[in-house]
């Protein structure tokens, strides 16, 4: 029968450490090999050690025996959990004849500190230096005993700044903690398991920290933005086999200098001087006599919150495919791949020379780097040679998007192996895969997840690469439910939300950055930009299109509960500036980077504050708030008429009549059913007249394809995707891009490179086709009536000379897939895979349709299936379905 709940999870996460969820949620999948398996009900225990566990003792939690389907978001309802708890758990499950299964394996999560009164340790950093623009990295040590045999030693630490952390020797951790957020209101602290890094005796913690978000350069607001140094908070908690416990906190008796790293900078790269290092600093028995004492920071007003988001990790490395030399002497290396990150160095050579690496996305026409486009940003290392043998170098508290690099002043002949690139992102695991027969569709699919890995850097960032990288909510949104299908953007986007709300105006409005580095608070949108207003249409509605999309693609009711009242606040300030429900836009992104086609603000404004009203009361109604489901129901209906009144005419003409105002009224249900037929019609025409071409910028393309496909023209989709003439996204293809390109026309055959004032080839946001390749061209649908993929919808629609396609989708209740082929005979076959205690409804195009090797009934196209494999045969048409 082999019945088995696998594959546990705290939270989202396996066997997490320092949460600070009072009421953690509870996750398995369930193995199966029969058809249609599914759960009747579970059993949770959860116990203070693994003995008891062992022993079937729930002394925290037994769920007893709950008769229910699920096996997402269990919330623990056992005794209330401590500071510094350690809770061990496993699940039993029965089947529907009853049959239970084996207890799971074991999983674990430990608590934090809870309380604020529990960090014992001040902040620390190093004294304020000349007023000097970028600054040296400060390492800061402690020497400490241990005294007996050592149980559990954990490390809590965060910064205001970026910190790197160090125990005998080792670096520990990941990269850029504590991360990004609005640090006036709340940091994010980690905690890590140093057991078995301990000695007996002697023992040396210590950090190296970066100015990072908060006092190094953020995008184009410069520098300082959240103060003038990094400073630096942790405490270690060591328990003793024989029950005695201890800490090591910083204080003002730790140690400091400066050594190797004279400056790193997130946008304006680092300079590591060898010589200067600090040999055996972060080990046992180095001599700091002449280092400083630290200062020590008054405290912190904020917030200090486990960390949410997943960890900013190396997840690949890539090897140069060429090397060039060029005439000045220096070396070109492509990577074939615009990449984030940066690369490592292998050098020897005199003592102070000076390597330079320098990054850049593309080239000029004469072979050059093409580095205009970066701004004030510096994608540059330079390093220092120390001159003892082979030295390897990679930077600290900074990354580049690149694909090209070059070196500079390189003694001797470098080879492919001389560099080596890292990527570098938020480590959210792969969950989505897409592969086609079209090698070009192919090539977009991984432009777009590349995209993806370079902007997904602890906020979803706009571009990896010029003086900007920041959270910009609209392009969030819109490649919000793309994202979600390539990986699992859970906690991600959980963190992302709470940026959203740090920033959230007391008027109610969300912003267009999130965080959004004291840009309003400086009143900066008034004086630098004075285009930035807080309330974008298509950008502030990202407060409420996130968390839908999370409870869709998860099954999360507790973000729509959590931020429930922030997201109501959004839509009744929209109600409250609007004039009789039509929403003036003020500022002037509007379809932003549309080619060719300006859509009005107000339409634009109007649709979104419909599309805000219509999620709102599907959240409200997700909740059991009837009441307000139906009073955003009818808002919705009400700014539907009121679009319909201002906007568009008899015969079903919108203001604008741009691509992007079609879609957005077919998307966002605004039309009576005769104007919907009569705006499809003028879409359709309007890509025709173009030649079968788009126009949509980023709000419209993410609905482009799907308005089309819901809308009976899955042909003029497949046109759209397939197109190869400039605008479209294989043109871009066609000339080698790697990654998704901020603007269509990034560069031309005619024109060459756009405006270097904002020109990066890696923006996701026009990437947000992803969306339909996996919802329509492979067919695997969320149902939002049994969310987070409990219940699929698999509907393929093939199209597009497109003669296979394999998708698959790892969702929390287990990976479903969608196979299908097209013959020339136009004979169409489908594979379905459905996971065990999920079930799917499967639509077959086509007729003569042949189920599991049986003729289905006539003019029987869908199908109820529990889990398991299934196979399908229909003919189709010409037309696809
Ligand atoms: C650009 C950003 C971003 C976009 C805004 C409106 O500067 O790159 O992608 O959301 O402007």
């Amino acid at each position: 029968m082999n019945w088995q709940a696998i594959d546990g999870r705290t939270e989202y996460m396996r066997n997490p450490l320092g949460l600070d969820e009072k009421a953690p949620r509870f996750f398995w999948k369930l193995r199966s090999d029969e058809r249609s398996a599914s759960q009747s009900a579970y059993r949770i225990l959860v116990a203070s050690s693994l003995e008891a566990l062992a022993d079937d003792a729930g002394d925290m939690w037994d769920s007893g025996e709950v008769a229910s389907d699920r096996t997402t978001h269990i919330v623990y309802e056992g005794k209330p959990l401590q500071s510094e708890g350690q809770y061990f758990w496993k699940v039993r499950s029965w089947n529907r004849d009853a049959v239970a299964s084996d207890w799971s394996d074991a999983y674990f999560w430990t608590m934090g500190l809870l309380r604020r009164d529990e960090w014992k340790g001040s902040w620390i950093g190093a004294k304020a230096q000349p007023n000097v623009e970028l600054q040296p990295s400060p390492y800061v040590r402690k020497p400490f005993r241990t005294s007996g045999k050592v149980r559990r030693a954990t490390v809590y630490a965060t910064a205001l700044g970026l910190y790197e952390l160090h125990l005998n020797g080792r670096r520990i951790g990941d990269w850029f903690a504590p991360g990004f957020t609005d640090y006036d209101k709340r940091v994010q602290t980690q905690a890590y398991d140093v057991t078995p890094w301990l000695h007996d005796g002697d023992n040396v913690v210590g950090a190296v920290l970066g100015d990072g978000w908060y006092a190094g350069t953020v995008g184009f607001l410069g520098n300082h933005v959240y103060g003038e140094r990094p400073f630096f908070l942790l405490q270690m908690n060591i328990e003793y086999a024989d029950g005695n416990r201890e800490s090591v906190e910083t204080d003002a008796g730790w140690r400091t200098a400066t050594g190797p790293i004279v400056y790193s900078d997130m946008i304006k790269g680092e300079t590591y001087d060898a010589r200067l290092e600090l040999t055996g600093w972060d080990q046992p028995g180095y001599d700091d006599s002449g280092w400083d004492r630290p200062d020590v920071r008054a405290g912190y007003n904020g917030l200090l919150t486990a960390s949410i988001e997943p960890p900013v990790r190396v997840t690949q490395q890539l090897k140069p495919l060429s090397i060039r030399q060029t005439e000045r002497g220096t070396y070109i290396y492509d990577m074939g791949q615009n990449m984030v990150g940066w690369t490592e160095l292998r050098v020897s050579g005199a003592r102070g020379t000076k390597v330079t690496l320098s990054h850049a996305e593309m080239l000029n026409p004469d072979g050059s780097l093409y580095l205009d486009n970066l701004r004030v940003a510096v994608q540059q290392e330079h390093y220092i040679l120390k001159g003892e043998g082979e030295e390897r170098y990679e930077p600290h508290f900074t990354f580049h998007g690149f694909r090209y690099v070059e070196l500079i002043g390189y003694p001797g002949e470098p080879g492919l192996d001389t560099i080596v690139g890292k990527v570098v992102h938020s480590d959210t695991p792969k969950s989505g895969s897409l592969r086609t027969s079209d090698a070009m569709v192919n090539q977009l699919i991984s432009n777009i997840s590349w995209g993806q890995r370079g902007n997904f850097l602890s906020v979803p960032t706009d571009c990896p690469q010029r003086d900007e990288r920041l959270g910009w909510t609209g392009d969030a949104q819109i490649f919000a439910r793309t994202a979600s299908y390539n990986m699992d953007v859970s906690r991600f986007f959980t963190k992302f939300m709470w940026d959203m709300i740090d920033c959230q105006q007391p008027s109610g409005a969300f912003t267009d950055v999130a965080p959004d580095a004291g840009w309003i608070r400086h009143k900066m949108w008034n004086t630098r930009l004075n285009w930035f207003a807080p309330d974008n249409a298509g950008w502030g509605d990202a407060g409420v299109v996130i968390p839908w999309t999370l409870y869709l693609m998860y099954g999360d009711t507790r973000i729509l509960e959590t931020h429930y009242g922030a997201m109501v606040r959004w839509v009744e300030y929209l109600r409250a500036n609007s004039n009789e429900l039509i929403r003036p836009d003020y500022a002037n992104y509007g379809d932003w980077l549309s080619i060719d086609a300006d859509t009005p603000n107000e339409v634009l404004a109007t649709a979104y504050f419909a599309y805000s009203a219509k999620l709102l009361s599907r959240i409200a109604g997700a909740l059991g708030k009837r009441g307000d489901e139906e009073t955003y129901a009818s808002l919705h209906r009400s700014i539907g008429d009121a679009f319909v009144r201002a906007f568009v005419s008899e015969d079903g003409r919108i203001r604008g009549e741009t691509q992007t105002v079609y879609v957005l009224a077919l998307q966002f249900d605004l039309l009576t059913e005769r104007l919907r037929e009569l705006a499809i019609g003028h879409l359709a025409e309007n890509i025709a007249s173009r030649g079968g071409r788009l126009s949509t910028g980023f709000l419209g393309v993410g609905y482009l394809l799907p308005a089309l496909t819901d809308n009976g023209r899955l042909d003029v989709a497949y046109g759209l995707l397939t197109q190869e003439e400039f605008p479209s996204w294989m043109y871009s293809i066609k000339h080698g891009a790697t990654t998704i390109w901020e603007r269509w026309d990034g560069w031309t055959e005619h024109k060459g490179f756009q405006t270097p004032s904002m020109n990066s080839f890696n923006h996701y946001s026009l990437g947000s086709v992803g969306e339909w390749m996996y919802r329509y061209m492979g067919g695997i649908e969320a149902d939002p009536s049994a969310p987070g993929f409990k219940r699929a919808i698999i509907r393929p629609r093939p199209g597009g000379g497109i003669t296979e396609v394999e998708a698959s989708y790892a969702s929390l209740c287990g990976t479903y897939e969608s196979s299908w082929t097209l013959n020339g005979e136009g004979v169409f076959t489908l594979r379905v895979a459905v996971p065990a205690n999920a079930s799917a409804v499967v639509h077959v195009p086509g007729s003569s349709i042949v189920a599991d090797g049986r003729p289905a009934e006539a003019g029987k196209t869908s199908f109820e299936l529990g889990s398991g494999v299934y196979a399908f045969e229909s003919r189709l048409g010409d037309q696809g379905d």
